[in-house]
């Protein structure tokens, strides 16, 4: 397919773009400049080339991830994807993302493994006039992609903090002592859930122990709770994973070292993600809370994509919505204040059937 989209004018549309939370707000859109094209692709019969430079394969919901993307740029609609697994390596996404240019791509989909170090690439997107989306971490250092959709870490990470403080409250629990494992350091992911957390454990005096990189994987989350069940043997309640990978691998660890976890135990486990084996947790209460992060994003993005080709205005940011999943009926709801500032009142959810929750 030829390119729809002049070197440089990316840059262009990006200064003029509205940054909109809920998608309330849009950017122009590229391709309204007939001279470069129009939406010749699925009409013409042609596919639609689309790179995507994923993170890994680290966790369920990388997988989740994955499979969305796939289905969402399959070749009955019209799509011929490019897939790369990154395998977690930051050099190695660079790398794919510098093909996609060199093999002229229409366009570029990138889930970054880290939140910075992304301008240069990014102006070589723009000038090679392919239009880039993001999706599911964020870029911190540089605005040069035309739209993201994915979920607001911080408040993920906020989320955790209101329940704690509520359910220890409910439970009359004073002190709370509490181990983290983090996600991979570097990702908008770890940092945003580490943040709001913290948010929390500072307002409230809460003890953190320690906070160490579990990568959001299993096999991570079980080596950092083995040693932490060495280093603070009978000195914590609280475990905070942040994904259900590293929190099967935490149950896991704690099982060995004769530590009792969920619901009413020595240990309360909260995770992050919901995907359905963590739900299923959740249901027998083994994990006492865990907060969604939506995964399913390839149909968001191939929205975009096709506005694009339309040449119509896109939203800037696209926000998942994310319950808040528990397994006890103690609490109803709960009012936080969110990363935007706003008062927000969320239902919890308990799950009963854990199946029914997740469909990944
Ligand atoms: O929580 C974790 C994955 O970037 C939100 O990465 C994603 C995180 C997710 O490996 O399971």
């Amino acid at each position: 397919m030829k390119k729809r989209i002049f070197a440089g004018l990316l840059t262009a549309i990006m200064a003029a773009s509205l940054v909109a939370c809920g998608g309330s707000g849009s950017a122009p859109a590229a391709g309204g400049d007939d001279s470069s094209g129009g939406a010749d692709g699925k009409d013409s019969g042609e596919a639609i080339v689309v790179g995507f430079a994923q993170v890994g394969h680290e966790s369920d919901w990388r997988n989740a991830s994955t499979n969305s993307v796939k289905d969402a740029f399959s070749k009955d609609k019209g799509y011929d994807l490019q897939f790369v697994d990154c395998d977690n390596d930051s050099a190695k996404q660079i790398e794919a993302v510098r093909q996609f240019i060199q093999d002229d791509v229409d366009y570029i989909v990138i889930d970054p493994i880290v939140s910075t170090g992304w301008d240069t690439v990014l102006t070589e997107c723009d000038d090679a006039g392919i239009p880039v989306i993001v999706i599911d971490r964020t870029i911190e250092d540089s605005k040069k992609y035309i739209s993201w959709v994915g979920s607001e870490f911080m408040n993920e990470g906020l989320a955790s903090g209101a329940w704690l403080k509520a359910y220890a409250e409910a439970k009359g629990i004073k002190d709370l002592n509490i181990l983290v494992i983090e996600g991979s350091n570097g990702s908008s992911a770890q940092i945003g859930r580490t943040d709001g957390f913290k948010k929390y454990a500072d307002e409230e005096g809460w003890t953190i122990l320690d906070s160490q990189d579990g990568d959001f994987t299993q096999d991570g989350g079980q080596k950092v709770m083995e040693s932490y069940c060495k280093s603070y043997a009978g000195k914590f309640n609280v475990v905070v994973c942040q994904n259900d990978n590293e929190a099967f691998g935490a149950m896991d660890a704690m099982k060995a070292a004769g530590v009792s976890y969920g619901v009413d135990k020595d240990v309360i486990l909260i995770s992050f993600d919901a995907c359905k084996a963590g739900l299923e947790y959740v249901q027998s209460g083994d994990i006492n809370a865990d907060f969604m992060c939506y995964p399913l994003q390839g149909e968001y993005c191939a929205k975009i994509i096709d506005q694009l080709e339309k040449g119509e205005e896109v939203d800037k940011q696209t926000f998942m919505q994310e319950p808040w999943y528990v397994a006890e009926d103690i609490l109803k709801d709960i009012t936080y204040t969110n990363n935007a500032g706003e008062e927000v009142t969320e239902e919890l959810v308990q799950v009963t059937d854990a199946a029914s929750q997740a469909s990944y």
